[in-house]
């Protein structure tokens, strides 16, 4: 409804508006901020607003809402949470996820008089976010607030902050003569498609149909383009095969005979061998950083390159370029499609041959461990019932550490319909991520996969999607510790680490699914592997929370980067 002029609102019914406006479904936080609007989120929309256990697991949850839906994922704290909240901030700017994230502050009236509870916060948002900034005049509400969508969607996406004055952010009581205003291309990402300048694209695509052996690595940037029906089209005419990023891991499935899999350091070896193997690489939507490229080491800095990319200072940072194209992953694949000679794609039959051996080796070398029948279970042996059972539409959110390095390299997603999504680097992530995946996609499964360390992190919020009845499905492999820090420790002892050492890193024995139960979750025990399947059908058809606790083997360690 449009308002005339001369009409004063609050800044509660504005922001409630707005943000009903945007498409926004769900506000996760921790109270007291913002309690107006919260009020008047009640009376004029339908926003559920998920109360939850600790700010970072707020920002956690409005991260994993984001990257499953490709819109903006809210959440909010109160002057004295907001660190918590900066904190869980971090992983949305290291993955580009739009989160946009609401605190309260400083009253003019009451800074520096060692007020309750604040500190000047602003500061510890700059460094994860792509826009930090105050509002002190309620008139400023609509605004900043189109801002914030506008900055956290557009380019390549990332958090923002605003923080509304008042410890709770009070502000959002006062009036002003205003209008709720949306601008829905800002809802969602992409919000703009930026063509490519046409005498780039030609020079890429010449260069990848001359090449013998080229090789695409497509991250994240694919994934928030949309652009993967025209990357594996692309693939497929030319005969060049795809590496991934963990980012982008759901890019192309893992059962494409052109897929080598997750190209770095959590990675499979036939990506790092295939990659170092090319005599040209193609980056589409990938920063290039440390994870992906296994510090630079897979390519070698020199390997001859080329890169599509919507940021431009991305374009070249870390490896010299033959040609770049600056655009829309999407616009960029679909015009290199249209344009493609796709009789160049014999000359590449020698290089698909090569391709196709070092993926059947791969599955060869790990055939043992993907089916063993090992208990304590092999952590392998989860991955692949997961790439066989887990269904067409679902969403698997994946923790780091050593989860990540089992899921990136032995997991496979079998259809274009599945999603993976996966920590950027911070351990504790995937449980909340994954209710905050559940609630922004609810008519899609949802599997999480974590380790006991990550799940012990924010094990409170078991609660809290029971709470909301947010139905994600969380596989926990409990091996008793964090033993991706094995190898550090024997490392640090300078050979086998001592008995004692183990007190470092290793923690009680514990059954998650008993705890899941007591919080009013399913819980499901697993010891033995041939039960995985069955426990996961189980909890996927329960359509309420569920925990599935496996019981793994604490001394198998994921395999780790061939260079
Ligand atoms: C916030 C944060 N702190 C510390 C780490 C370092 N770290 C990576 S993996 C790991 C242990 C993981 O244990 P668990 O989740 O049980 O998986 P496992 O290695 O046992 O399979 C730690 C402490 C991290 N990644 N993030
Ligand atoms: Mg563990």
């Amino acid at each position: 409804m449009m308002l005339g002029h001369n009409q004063k609102r609050t800044g509660a019914e504005v922001l409630a508006d707005m943000l009903a406006g945007y498409g926004v479904t769900h506000v996760f936080m921790v109270p007291a901020v913002l309690r107006r609007s919260f009020a008047e989120m009640e009376r004029r929309t339908r926003i559920a607003r998920v109360h939850c256990h600790g700010e970072k697991s707020a920002a956690y949850m409005a991260d994993g809402y984001a990257r499953a839906s490709g819109r903006p994922g809210v959440c909010m704290a109160q002057v004295i949470g907001a660190l918590n909240l900066a904190a869980g901030l971090r992983d949305a700017c290291l993955a580009h996820s739009p989160v946009i994230a609401m605190t309260g502050g400083r009253d003019p009236k009451t800074k520096f008089r060692k007020v309750y509870q604040e500190v000047d916060d602003v500061p510890a948002f700059e460094p994860v976010t792509k826009m930090n900034a105050t509002v002190d005049d309620v008139a400023r509400f609509p605004d900043m607030v189109r801002q914030a969508f506008r900055t956290a969607t557009t380019g390549a996406p990332g958090p923002v902050h605003l923080q509304f004055r008042g410890n709770e952010g009070q502000v959002d009581v006062e009036e002003a003569e205003m209008e709720a205003l949306v601008e829905a291309q800002f809802a969602h990402v992409p919000p703009f498609r930026p063509e490519p300048d046409a005498a780039s694209v030609q020079a890429a695509l010449e260069l990848l149909q001359k090449a013998a052996r080229p090789i695409i690595v497509a991250g994240g940037g694919v994934r928030a383009s949309g652009a993967a029906r025209e990357l594996v089209a692309l693939a497929e005419a030319l005969q060049i095969p795809v590496a991934t990023s963990l980012n982008g891991k759901d890019n192309i499935p893992g059962i494409h005979p052109l897929s080598v899999g997750v190209v770095g350091s959590y990675s499979r070896e036939s990506a790092n061998r295939a990659v170092n193997h090319a005599d040209l690489v193609c980056f589409i939507g990938t920063e290039t950083g440390g994870m992906t490229t296994h510090f630079w080491a897979v390519p070698q800095v020199g390997t001859p390159a080329i890169q599509i990319d919507i940021e431009p200072e991305s374009l070249g940072r870390n490896y010299p370029l033959q040609a770049s194209v600056l655009g829309d992953a999407k616009v960029v694949l679909g015009r290199m499609l249209a344009q493609a000679d796709k009789g160049s794609a014999k000359t590449r039959a020698a290089w698909v041959n090569e391709i196709a051996s070092l993926r059947s080796d791969w599955y060869a070398k790990y055939k043992a461990d993907l089916e063993s029948d090992a208990v304590p279970i092999h952590p392998a042996r989860m991955c692949h019932e997961l790439s066989l059972h887990v269904p067409d539409d679902a969403i698997v959110v994946v923790d780091t550490g050593h989860a990540g390095m089992w899921m990136g390299g032995m997991y496979d997603l079998r259809a274009p319909t599945q999603s993976y999504m996966r920590s950027a680097g911070h351990l504790g992530w995937a449980f909340p991520a994954g209710i905050g995946a559940k609630a922004a996609c609810p008519e899609r499964p949802v599997v999480v996969f974590t380790g006991d360390a990550g799940f012990w992190y924010h094990i409170g919020e078991v609660e809290t999607a029971v709470r909301w009845n947010i139905a994600s499905v969380t596989i926990v492999n409990n091996n008793g510790g964090g033993n991706q820090s094995k190898r550090g420790f024997d490392r640090a002892y300078g050979g086998e680490q001592t008995q004692q050492a183990r007190e470092l890193w290793t923690y009680r024995p514990m059954n998650f699914a008993r705890l899941a139960e007591d919080m009013g979750a399913l819980g499901i025990r697993v010891e033995n592997p041939a039960d995985i399947a069955p426990a996961l059908a189980k909890a996927l058809a329960a359509q309420r929370p569920a925990v599935i606790d496996v019981a793994t083997d604490i001394d198998a360690l994921a395999p780790t980067a061939v260079t």
